[in-house]
C-alpha cells in the first residue's frame, strides 16, 4: 500500500468566477491526485450543502475559505496514513467527521474535494487511468451482491453526450422558463463522430439564430445560446431546423432533450410560466404541454419536468410519458439514494441525473448509480453550471457504463476539457480492445 502522506487544499475559481475547493492528495511514493469541486446555480432543496463563507466583502459571500480550512485541519489529517484504494472506508470516515445528513458542518464541497482527490491519488499510485480505477471500485461494489441486471455494466463504456444548445431559466438572461434545450446524437455509436455532429449542429444553430436576427447571441452559463424566443416550442423548432441545416436528420441522427428545471418556477403549488405571459399551470397542464412538445418534436428525454416535491405529479407524468420518453430526475432525486428509493417505490421517473456534489462523496454516488441501474433507471452523469478544468465526471461515466453524460455546450474550456477527456479515453479503450 502507498499511504496518504499529505493533503493540500486551496480556493480556486469556477467558470462563473465563484471560488471553489481544490484538493491535492499526495501518497508516500510521490504519486499525487487532485480534484476541483463544481457548483450549481439551479440547486435542489435535497442537495448536500456546500459551505460558503458568507463574508460579503469577498466574492459576494461566496468564498470557500472555511471549507478549505476544514480540509486542512480536519478532513485531511483524518486520512493521513490511510490506503487511498480504500475509497469506501475513507468516505465513511469523512461522513462521520461531519456527522450531519446534509454535510453542512464541514461542507459537502470540502468533503467531496477530499473524496475525489483520494480516488485520483489511488489511480496515480496504481499507475492506472482514473476510469480504470473507478471501474474496479464499481465492479467491487456490484460484486458485493451480484445481480442479474449487471451484465451490461461490467465493462467500461463511453456514454452518449447530451449536449446543451439553447439555455433558459436560471442559466441565461433570456425569457425561456425551461433551462436547457439539448441534442442527443443517437444516430451514431462512434464518440468522435457524435462530437463532430454536435459541433456542426452548434455552428448551424449559431448561423440560424443570426439569420433570424438574434445578433450578439448571449452565451449562457453552460455555453449554450440564450436567444429571446417567443416560447418553448420555438426553441425546439429552431433546434430541429438547425439539425437539418447541419446536414443531419432530426430523430434519425439527432434527438432532442429538455431540462425543464421546473422546481425553479414552481410557486405555491402551480407552475408559473413567464414565457407564456405568467400563465399558472397545474401539474396536469404541465404534463399536457410536455406530452404535446414531445409529440411535435423528436424529444427523447425530459429532465425535471415537474418540481422536486411534486411526487404525485411525477407519478402521473411517468404513467403518461414514461413508456416513450426518458424522464430524468435531477432536483427530484438530488443524487440521493434515499430519494431515489422513494422514486422507485412510487414509479416516478425512469432515469436519474448523477451529480457528485449533490451527495458529496464518490462512494455514495456509486451506490446511487448501482441502485438506479438495478431498478432499470438510466443514469445521466452530469456537470454543473459552475464548472472547472476537472474532468472526473468523464471517467466516472465510462467507469460505470452510464448511458449518458451531460456536460453543457461544446464551447468553453471547462466543458471541452471533459469532451476531450472522453476522446482520450475512447483511444485508450480502443487500444485495449
Ligand atoms: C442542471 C444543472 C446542469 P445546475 O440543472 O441539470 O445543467 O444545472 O448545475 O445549475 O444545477
Ligand atoms: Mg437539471
Amino acid at each position: 500500500m502507498d499511504p496518504i502522506a499529505r493533503v493540500i487544499a486551496r480556493e480556486v475559481l469556477d467558470s462563473r468566477g465563484d471560488p471553489t475547493v481544490e484538493v491535492e492528495v499526495h501518497c508516500a511514493s510521490g504519486a499525487c491526485g487532485s480534484a476541483i469541486v463544481p457548483a450549481g446555480a439551479s440547486t435542489g432543496r435535497a442537495e448536500a450543502r456546500e459551505l460558503r463563507d458568507g463574508d460579503s466583502a469577498r466574492y459576494g459571500g461566496r468564498g470557500v475559505r472555511r471549507a478549505v480550512h476544514h480540509v486542512r485541519e480536519v478532513l485531511g489529517p483524518a486520512v493521513l496514513g490511510c490506503d487511498p484504494t480504500e475509497q469506501s472506508a475513507i468516505d465513511q470516515r469523512l461522513r462521520e467527521l461531519d456527522g450531519t445528513p446534509s454535510k453542512e458542518r464541514l461542507g459537502a464541497n470540502a468533503i467531496l474535494g477530499v473524496s475525489l482527490a483520494v480516488a485520483h491519488a489511488a489511480a496515480a499510485s496504481r499507475r492506472l487511468p482514473l476510469f480504470v480505477h473507478l471501474h474496479q471500485l464499481w465492479c467491487g461494489l456490484l460484486a458485493r451482491q451480484p445481480h442479474p441486471a449487471d451484465a451490461g455494466v461490467l465493462a467500461p463504456r463511453l456514454p452518449l453526450p447530451m449536449t446543451n444548445m439553447i439555455s433558459g431559466g436560471l442559466h441565461a438572461g433570456g425569457n425561456l422558463d425551461f433551462q436547457d434545450f439539448m441534442a442527443l446524437p443517437t444516430g451514431s455509436t462512434d464518440y468522435a463522430q457524435q462530437l463532430e455532429w454536435l459541433v456542426r449542429l452548434s455552428r448551424a444553430l449559431s448561423r440560424l439564430l443570426s439569420d433570424m436576427g438574434h445578433e450578439g447571441r448571449l452565451v449562457a452559463d453552460e455555453g449554450g445560446f440564450g436567444p429571446r424566443l417567443p416560447n418553448h416550442a420555438a426553441a425546439l423548432e429552431v433546434l430541429t431546423r438547425a439539425i437539418e441545416r447541419a446536414g443531419l436528420r432530426p430523430a434519425a441522427d439527432v434527438q432532442l432533450a429538455i431540462d425543464v428545471a421546473a422546481t425553479h418556477f414552481y410557486r405555491d403549488g402551480t407552475y408559473v410560466l413567464t414565457a407564456e405571459g405568467q400563465t399558472h399551470a397545474t401539474a396536469e397542464q404541465m404534463i399536457d404541454r410536455l406530452d404535446a412538445l414531445s409529440r411535435a418534436f423528436p424529444v427523447a428525454s425530459i429532465e425535471d419536468g415537474l418540481a422536486e416535491d411534486d411526487w404525485l405529479g411525477w407519478q402521473q407524468l411517468t404513467r403518461r410519458l414514461g413508456h416513450r420518453v426518458q424522464l430524468v430526475g435531477d432536483d427530484l432525486f438530488a443524487t440521493n439514494p434515499a430519494r431515489l428509493l422513494e422514486g422507485i417505490r412510487r414509479q416516478a421517473a425512469n432515469a436519474v441525473l448523477v451529480k457528485l456534489n449533490q451527495i458529496g462523496t464518490l462512494s455514495e454516488t456509486l451506490e446511487l448509480m448501482c441502485l438506479a441501474h438495478r431498478a432499470g433507471y438510466r443514469r445521466v452523469v452530469s456537470a454543473r453550471s459552475g464548472e472547472t478544468e476537472d474532468t472526473t465526471i468523464a471517467d466516472l461515466a465510462v467507469a460505470t457504463a452510464a448511458e449518458q453524460i451531460k456536460i453543457g455546450a461544446v464551447q468553453r474550456s471547462e466543458r471541452l476539457a471533459k469532451y476531450n477527456r472522453l476522446l482520450r479515453i475512447a483511444e485508450l479503450l480502443e487500444a485495449a480492445a
